[in-house]
């Protein structure tokens, strides 16, 4: 395995990412084509590779119709050490710091060991965070934690500055998959201004004005999956938003 060597997400200030979830659960060869395509042409940053439930078998032919399409780096965001799957480029080695689960802190992460040691992914060590953002999501139901209080930023804050010492490259703040309201820009600042690494934020950003607001509060990476399952053009508009936050910022 390559250990974490920043090669595949970007992580110099000022450059902000589109990251587009693809859930193999949710999706035919017909809208996967699409949304290849679509993420060719609007320069999409990366495919995150996932969903905290999946029940089909479709994710390796998922991956193996992206690498036959697009040169867009995969990154698998996994949920168990189930999901591992070398056509992948890299893997999100996630910690669920916001919960007390041992299995999603260490547990999955023992058992993944050998096969990430075996693998040539590149494996990038994030501290991932669970938020309340108004209804149980999946990904909190089926991880058997409790997700941060929406509106507590010093909460997040304090997690995401002990996954920074604990080594985490990246912290993802989630709102979970489809969450009726994504991460508060208030939480996004709070946790951006206590740590170094860079900050990925998703869940729930179905429209430009939310990408905008979580791209403005500090995220450096925007994860959308739903919204793009839905209506394919956004992904376009999104990618617009990410490209002139990133000039505005450089001036
Ligand atoms: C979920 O962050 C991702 O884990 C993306 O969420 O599907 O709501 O965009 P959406």
């Amino acid at each position: 395995a390559r250990i974490y060597k920043n090669q595949l997400l970007k992580t110099e200030s000022n450059q902000k990412a589109f990251a587009v979830l693809l859930d193999p659960d949710n999706l035919t060869r017909e809208s996967c084509l699409e949304i290849l395509a679509l993420s060719e042409a609007h320069a999409v940053d990366y495919f995150f590779i996932g969903g905290s439930l999946v029940t089909t078998q479709n994710q390796a032919a998922l991956i193996q119709l992206i690498k036959e399409n697009s040169q867009i780096p995969v990154i698998l965001f996994p949920s168990n050490s189930l999901h591992i799957d070398h056509q992948a480029d890299g893997i999100l080695l996630l910690s669920l710091i916001s919960g007390r689960n041992p299995e999603f802190l260490i547990g999955q992460h023992v058992l993944a060991a050998p096969l990430l040691k075996e693998s040539p992914l590149e494996v990038i060590p994030t501290g991932y965070m669970l938020v309340d953002t108004g209804r149980q999501t999946t990904a909190s139901y089926m991880s058997g934690t409790t997700p941060l209080p929406y509106d507590k930023p010093a909460i997040a804050a304090c997690t995401a500055m002990a996954g920074e010492l604990l080594g985490m490259k990246f912290i993802y703040i989630d709102g979970g998959s489809g969450a009726q309201k994504p991460v508060s820009p208030e939480m996004i600042a709070a946790v951006k201004k206590s740590i170094e690494i860079p900050l990925i934020i998703g869940g729930g950003i179905n429209t430009k004005e939310k990408a905008e607001a979580a791209l403005k509060a500090g995220a450096d990476v925007i994860v959308i999956g739903n919204q793009i399952e839905k209506d394919s053009n956004f992904l376009a508009e999104v990618s617009e938003v990410v490209r002139s936050f990133a000039v505005t910022e450089i001036q």
